[in-house]
């Protein structure tokens, strides 16, 4: 079972979506992504031990971005194997589901083009009964008000991956509860804290989805 996670941390790692993928070419003809997700799949590795993976190579890109050894172009290829194998991993987050439990309107924050943690919370929160609205990223203060006027008593998440794009929950939570002071708002993303979610007036954080999960089910829709 090991064997399968640590090949496809590597794959997501090096951008390796599948095996005719010509990237990257010390990879060529090998396995990608999608074979080895199918083959873990099928060998009965739990969805969530694919994650898990999935997460390692990701850690292990960014850190090499962090020290200058790799670029955008490589994070993007990365982004772009981790996106075939939660094609895989979505039908499981989604099992089970059963009746709705109110409406969660999720989008990454003006200025943030990170997509795949909240694609995640979107995934795990809809399988846990919930109708999602994802706005997707960059996606304005004034954006989220419509979004929240369209589904009256909504609960709201929002998802920030940069230290520079995080401000902008502050003005996001602000906007809508000065029209909507009773909508909950959930925050969550790697720079966010739990301390961060106070200080700017967010009702919950959420490190994980199954965090958001939680809170969600305590927070009402
Ligand atoms: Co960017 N990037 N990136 N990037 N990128 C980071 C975040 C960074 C930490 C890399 C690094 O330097 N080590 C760094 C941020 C530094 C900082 O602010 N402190 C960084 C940077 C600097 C940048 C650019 C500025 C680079 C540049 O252009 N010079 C640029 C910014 C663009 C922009 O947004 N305006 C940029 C661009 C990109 C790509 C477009 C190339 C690509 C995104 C592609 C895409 O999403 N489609 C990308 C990627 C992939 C990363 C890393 C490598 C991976 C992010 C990721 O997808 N992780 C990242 C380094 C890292 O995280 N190790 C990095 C996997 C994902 C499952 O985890 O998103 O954390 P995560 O989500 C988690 C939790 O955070 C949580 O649940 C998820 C599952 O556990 N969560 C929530 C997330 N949202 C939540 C919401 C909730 C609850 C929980 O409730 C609502």
């Amino acid at each position: 079972m090991e064997k399968w996670i640590e090949q496809l941390s590597i794959c997501i790692e090096n951008g390796k979506t599948n095996k005719t993928a010509s990237y990257p070419p010390n990879m060529k003809d090998q396995d990608g992504a999608e074979e080895i997700t199918r083959k873990a799949l099928e060998a009965g590795v739990m969805p969530s031990e694919i994650l898990k993976g999935c997460m390692a190579g990701m850690q292990r890109i960014g850190e090499r971005f962090a020290r200058n050894e790799v670029f955008v172009p490589e994070i993007l290829m990365s982004a772009k194997a981790m996106t075939v194998v939660m094609g895989f991993l979505k039908p499981y987050f989604l099992k089970g589901e059963v009746q709705r439990r109110g409406t969660f309107v999720v989008g990454t924050v003006a200025g943030d083009l990170h997509d795949i943690g909240k694609k995640l919370v979107a995934m795990v929160v809809e399988g846990n009964g919930w109708e999602v609205v994802d706005l997707g990223v960059d996606v304005s203060a004034e954006k989220f008000l419509e979004a929240v006027a369209a589904k009256p008593g909504c609960s709201v998440g929002l998802s920030a991956l940069l230290t520079t794009t995080m401000v902008n929950m502050e003005k996001t939570i602000k906007t809508i509860k000065a029209k909507y002071p009773n909508t909950r708002i959930l925050v969550g993303g790697a720079p966010v804290t739990h301390g961060y979610a106070q200080q700017i007036g967010a009702d919950g954080y959420a490190p994980d989805p199954q965090g958001a999960v939680r809170i969600l089910a305590g927070m009402g829709s």
